[in-house]
């Protein structure tokens, strides 16, 4: 049993995720993050605290995000074949620095407790709607994905604590409850990630995930895990495990593979992240339990129904007739 998991969604085989969520999405990281195999307990790694020089204001964090990024060459080849792309400088140290102790102040009350996570902040706090709806972030994807209009599905603060585990391997198609591929996630560190703080990596590849398509998920115990990085080292496929300068950002596909390394240094791992996917994608007609509390994110739509509701504001692109676009 899986002290995580209800009488209701630990029902049936382990790998039956039908029941829905039926907790909040905390409590939903807590069982996630508890499906991840372990690594060695060595010490934590000493990392000096963010530079606290002159920081810019608000306003300027804000002007420097509507700035649109220009994207290397090969950058959306190179998303395109692998699945993934890593891009340096997407914001500057001092912006990094404004966001993460934003973050901080906005995980305060948070109780999780290997993964402190919190999403939908971009409906309370100007900073964060700033940077997740703006043309840089959201431009980016875009350009990756090679649509113009991008819906948000959710944003989200990721803090790893010192000492904290493994993000178990997996690919967001499982999770988000949506019909659609064009579906890209951005994952900001607001420090730089050294190997030992945990730095998200890939399986190169944007076809991988069909050799991994016929493992059976594992609800109560690790074996998903497990199976996933066999299966990865069996079949030859390259990981992509590097370390994250302070404004480097990856951008991964739905469809892509990955999993992050345990945090093995004194310091916090904070991460902001947000999701997009290209307009007209519709709710799945049967959101299982990995989706966790998935309403909060695509409120006042049912199963089946397009995936356009208030809090799914369009990013990119053109704003429709209908004024569903709302926040530009
Ligand atoms: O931050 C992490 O450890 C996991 C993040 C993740 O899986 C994602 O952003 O898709």
């Amino acid at each position: 049993m899986n002290p995580h998991l209800s009488q209701a969604t630990a029902a049936g085989a382990a790998d039956d995720v039908a029941p829905a969520w039926d907790g909040d999405n905390e409590q939903w990281w807590d069982w996630y993050m508890s499906l991840a195999e372990g690594g060695p307990e060595t010490a934590l790694v000493d990392v000096p605290e963010p530079e606290s020089g002159p920081l810019p204001d608000e306003p300027a964090v804000i002007a420097e995000l509507a700035v649109p990024y220009e994207l290397p060459l090969g950058a959306a080849g190179a998303f395109a074949a692998d699945g993934f792309v890593v891009l340096p400088r997407v914001v500057t140290p001092g912006a990094a620095e404004v966001l993460r102790r934003r973050l901080v102040d906005l995980l305060a009350t948070t109780t999780g407790s290997s993964l402190r996570a919190r999403e939908m902040m971009w409906l309370e706090d100007p900073l964060v709607r700033a940077a997740v709806l703006s043309p840089r972030i959201a431009g980016i994807c875009a350009a990756l994905l090679g649509h113009d209009t991008l819906r948000l599905y959710h944003d989200s603060a990721l803090c790893k604590e010192p000492g904290a585990g493994r993000t178990p391997w997996h690919h967001d198609a499982h999770h988000f409850p949506l019909d659609s591929h064009d579906v890209i996630s951005t994952w900001m560190p607001l420090q730089a990630v050294p190997a030992a703080m945990g730095p998200l990596s890939f399986a190169r590849g944007m076809d991988t995930w069909r050799l991994l398509a016929d493992l059976p998920f594992d609800k109560v115990g690790t074996s998903y895990d497990l199976r996933v990085s066999e299966a990865l080292r069996e079949a030859g496929v390259v990981v992509h495990d590097e370390p994250f300068a302070l404004g480097d950002v990856s951008f991964h596909s739905t469809l892509c593979f990955h999993t992050a390394g345990a945090n093995r240094t004194t310091r916090p791992r904070m991460v902001l992240g947000a999701t997009y996917y290209a307009d007209g994608a519709r709710v799945i007609d049967h959101p299982t339990m990995v989706s966790g509390d998935w309403r909060l994110f695509v409120p006042d739509t049912e199963p089946g129904q397009p995936a356009a509701s208030a809090r799914n504001p369009i990013v990119t692109g053109p704003l429709p007739d209908d004024g569903s676009g709302l926040v530009r």
